[in-house]
């Protein structure tokens, strides 16, 4: 007996570890009231003859100093932090941060910027509180046009009109004024107008609208501009259609179609069965808006169109209702990684 307790102090000696499960089970073997080398041998020291019982005591409090000494000096290595706290391991791999996504009318707004960037566009912003001037008047509304009335457009004072812009068309005319053509730019933005929200309208929303000016700027320049656009966004292959239109703003004015990007033009649910998919206006600026803008219309001509990005991105991602975007719903966002 006396030799396994002198085999156990040396075992004791031994024995290290920086885990505390591992130091807990270390303290119940030699400690536990029930079963603990330590509490067994002081048990059976009754039993030793009585000529051996002072070396055995001895011998046997030194395996209990050492356990207690041990069981200190591992658990002072635990907290003292140069090794793992308990219950944490420091050698698992990393949680994956969650990685934001960009929002999908972002995503087809940057689309849909580097498709005219690399056409040689200039991207432009302007304010989002603007004037009668910049949104009407240069562009040739005339005074009882419904968009001046306050059920189309939110009006923050009346005299004078100061207004939220209904479309980014007020920026071009920033841009165009004290300008000299030749003027290639896109203003992508976010646009406001007084309307009820529904699956297919809401009061704010995105447009990107483009200007081209530049002497001999045709119909067929702006056809082919936009050929180009579809056949970029929507793939190799869309056809385009133009249908007669109007604006204030641009005449001739017309309304892009492309061949339904589902069906192909065979007809489906998404197409009504027209086989066609309207994206876009256009038209011819005017030559009125021109002279507005202090541009000579009979030495100038352009062309300029408007792109609604949350309908585009319902037709690129088969969102049916336009409210998703405006919610924030991560669950819905979460899909555009
Ligand atoms: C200037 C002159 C003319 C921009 C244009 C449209 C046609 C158009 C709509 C598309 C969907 C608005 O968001 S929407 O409802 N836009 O149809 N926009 S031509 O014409 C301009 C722009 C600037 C100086």
């Amino acid at each position: 007996m006396l030799n396994k307790t002198k085999t156990h102090i040396e075992e004791v000696a031994r024995f290290h570890s920086d885990k505390a499960d591992e130091i807990e089970a270390f303290r119940i073997k030699y400690l536990s009231k029930k079963g603990g080398i330590v509490t067994d041998l002081f048990a059976a020291f009754k039993d030793v003859p009585a000529e051996d019982k002072k070396e055995f005591g001895q011998v046997l409090n030194q395996l209990k100093d050492a356990v207690s000494a041990k069981i200190e000096e591992l658990k002072a290595n635990l907290k003292s932090g140069d090794t793992k706290p308990e219950g944490l391991d420091m050698t698992l791999p990393a949680d994956g941060a969650f990685m934001g996504s960009r929002h999908p009318v972002s995503l087809v707004m940057n689309e849909i910027s580097e498709i005219f960037t690399r056409l040689g566009y200039t991207i432009s912003e302007g304010p989002e509180i603007e004037d009668d001037w910049h949104v009407f008047s240069a562009l040739n509304f005339p005074p009882e046009h419904p968009a001046r009335d306050m059920q189309d457009t939110f009006f923050i004072e009346r005299n004078p009109e100061i207004l939220l812009r209904t479309h980014t068309s007020s920026v071009q005319v920033r841009v165009m004024d004290g300008a000299k053509p030749p003027i290639r730019t896109i203003s992508p933005g976010r646009v406001f107008r007084n309307e009820a929200i529904s699956a297919r309208a809401h009061c704010i929303f995105h447009q990107l609208e483009g200007l081209y000016i530049d002497e001999n700027v045709s119909f067929a320049d702006l056809k082919q501009t936009l050929l180009y656009f579809a056949e970029e966004f929507f793939g190799k292959g869309t056809q385009i259609r133009l249908r007669p239109s109007f604006f204030p703003f641009t005449e001739p004015s017309a309304e892009m179609d492309v061949s339904c990007t589902l069906c192909g033009g065979k007809g489906c649910n998404v197409c009504k069965h027209s086989g066609w998919l309207e994206v876009l206006g256009c038209g011819m600026v005017d030559p009125n808006v021109l002279q507005n803008c202090g541009i000579d219309s009979e030495k100038y001509t352009g062309f300029a169109f408007g792109l609604g990005m949350e309908r585009l991105a319902m037709l690129k991602y088969g969102v049916h209702d336009l409210r998703l975007f405006f919610e924030n719903d991560l669950r819905f966002l979460r899909q555009f990684r």
